[in-house]
């Protein structure tokens, strides 16, 4: 069986998208990452770096085989079935190159964007301009390239399920779909796949509330290494 270590969040459902377009059986592990329990020990053994999404497939002949981080996970994924990743050449790097686009790039941009635009705990104009301005700025770069290609990386591939998820709340970081017609044709597309749609029904993103905020912001190193040592999943940091 494949575990996936979950919560409805953006990088959470790029894999019960490419789950759901697999059609490979598996089975959702969740994980309160707004109660702590990204901080429970045999939680970090798969994934130390305390976040959500992480994999263990118990299914591979010789020993399970366990990956942390969205796109490493995509590319498995990927790899594991032959599907959604072209097999070699220029095509395979089109869509990598997407792919780390979106970990590297949108997800991170999109995620401070959230942050100071819906979750900061006091207003930031420097912040929330600089995010809200990047975010834009990655928009047009999407734009541009679904201009050229029906798809990311011109088959529809793991590059495309990795953006989406950081579309879905592009009102929470500022931005319209108005102003980005050719984002606008392929985010269309995406909510029309029933892949996509049984991928998102794995859960509606919940915002994180005042006991949430104590364990997703403010992270520090020693704070972390005190959860791990001392209190299981809802104590305060
Ligand atoms: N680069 C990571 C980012 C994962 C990530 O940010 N996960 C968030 C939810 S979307 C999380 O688990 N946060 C818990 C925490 O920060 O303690 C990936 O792409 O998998």
């Amino acid at each position: 069986m494949i575990d996936l270590y979950f919560y409805p969040s953006p990088n959470g459902l790029k894999v019960t998208i490419m789950l759901e377009e697999c059609g490979l059986p598996y089975r959702i592990q969740f994980v309160d990452i707004t109660r702590g329990a990204q901080f429970a020990p045999e939680f970090l053994k798969i994934s130390p770096n305390n976040k959500i999404p992480a994999l263990v497939d118990s299914t591979q002949p010789q020993a399970p085989v366990s990956v942390f981080e969205s796109g490493a996970i995509l590319l498995y994924l990927a790899e594991r079935t032959g599907q959604y990743l072209p097999a070699g050449g220029q095509a395979r790097y089109r869509a990598l190159q997407w792919l780390f686009w979106q970990v590297g790039g949108l997800g991170p941009m999109a995620g401070q964007a959230h942050h100071f635009r819906a979750f900061a705990s006091e207003q930031v104009p420097y912040g929330i301009r600089r995010y809200t301005d990047e975010c834009n700025r990655l928009y047009g770069v999407l734009n541009r390239a679904l201009g050229e290609s029906e798809w990311l990386a011109g088959e529809y591939s793991i590059a495309d399920m990795a953006c989406y998820p950081w579309i879905i709340p592009y009102e929470r970081q500022g931005q319209r779909l108005e102003d980005f017609p050719h984002v606008a044709r392929w985010f269309a597309a995406m909510g029309a796949r029933g892949a996509v749609q049984k991928g998102l029904e794995r859960g509606h993103e919940k915002a994180a509330d005042a006991v949430g905020h104590t364990f997703l912001y403010g992270q520090t190193a020693a704070s972390v290494s005190a959860h791990n040592n001392n209190e299981p999943s809802g104590d305060k940091q």
